[in-house]
């Protein structure tokens, strides 16, 4: 089996590459960015801008992968405030490209479209939790943009007979993800505390959000086995079907930590318009793929404080 990641030099593609082609045992080929870094010899690498549609088309006629996860994005919320066209154009525009591509390659691989549990957005109280029909009120740009990615997957799987699926993935966290991200930012503040780098007190947010949390490890495996068995023209929900508050998961992490550390609020981390609790119905993931959990969310505490400890020293 043959399968290209498009975007691949991100947080996620690192993991879906190690997954695809020593766990699968997968021919892998990837793409990224020029001047972005991927470092595995097992593997092909490209540069590709997905905004320029016919050098996607070039590679699909090289490669012929059997499988296309899509990966590219302009992933984050925060920079979809301050760009809306950059976010519009590369993950709406790319997504276009990159369909219409596969579309003019005559042939058909199957497509994963890598969306985000953002798309529902202002969750009500009697929608959690949160199935694949709840109705989507994305409340941010990035949202906006991922909810309109998979509206296209739909029309065009339907419209073209097109073998492509969709994704709703919540949280993920693990080694290697940025510190923009509360666990991982936690994690670093605590590595940093243990290695004497900054005073033992740890600045926080909102603790009483609950959110799905997935160890990224566990999201990439339900990519791969939504590949071979996810329906045409459907979304899934991914993620752990288990909302925890960010308390808890401070404390978690605060239990692991070498150190006595003080908790300090942080006005400029508060959100006001934090949803309370955001928790996925993976029922039909489970249901279609046979999916579950493998990894902890302690193990995966450790492994994440592992990962900065090593930065810290
Ligand atoms: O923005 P950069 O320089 O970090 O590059 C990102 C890349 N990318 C593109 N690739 C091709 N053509 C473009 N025009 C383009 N613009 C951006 O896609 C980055 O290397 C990759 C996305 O990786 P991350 O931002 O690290 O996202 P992550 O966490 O790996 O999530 C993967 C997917 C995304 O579709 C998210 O929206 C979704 O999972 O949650």
């Amino acid at each position: 089996m043959k399968a290209l990641i498009i975007g691949a030099a991100g947080f996620v593609g690192g993991y879906l590459i190690n997954h695809l082609s020593s766990d699968c045992g997968f021919e892998v080929c990837a793409t990224k960015l020029c001047g972005e870094q991927i470092e595995n010899e097992n593997i092909s690498v490209y540069d590709l801008d997905i905004m320029n549609k016919e050098d996607i088309i070039l590679l699909l006629q090289k490669e012929k992968p059997q499988q296309i996860y899509h990966l590219a994005a302009q992933s984050s919320v925060s920079v979809s405030w301050d760009k809306p066209q950059l976010t519009a154009d590369i993950n709406i525009k790319g997504t276009i490209n990159l369909l219409e591509a596969v579309r003019e390659s005559g042939y058909s691989p199957k497509i994963l479209l890598v969306g985000s549990g953002e798309e529902y957005g202002y969750v009500l109280k009697g929608e959690v939790p949160i199935t694949e029909d709840t109705l989507m009120r994305p409340g941010n740009i990035y949202a906006v943009t991922k909810a309109c990615q998979g509206m296209l997957g739909e029309v065009y799987a339907r419209a073209y007979n097109m073998d492509i699926v969709m994704v709703r993935a919540f949280n993920h966290i693990g080694p290697l993800q940025s510190d923009t991200f509360v666990i991982a930012d936690f994690c670093k503040q605590v590595a940093f505390i243990e290695a004497g780098k900054k005073p033992p007190v740890i600045s926080v947010g909102n603790l009483d959000a609950k959110r799905d949390f997935t160890d990224v490890r566990d999201i990439v495996r339900a990519y791969s086995l939504l590949m071979q068995s996810g329906k045409k023209g459907e979304t899934y929900n991914v993620g752990s079907g288990k909302a925890v508050s960010i308390r808890n998961m401070l404390d978690k992490i605060l239990s692991h930590s070498k150190v006595k550390i003080n908790i300090e609020t942080d006005p400029k981390r508060l959100r006001p318009s934090d949803v309370p609790i955001i928790e996925a119905d993976i029922s039909k993931l489970c249901a279609h793929t046979g999916w579950k959990r493998n990894i902890s969310i302690d193990d995966t505490i450790e492994d994440i404080l592992e990962y900065w400890r090593n930065i810290a020293k």
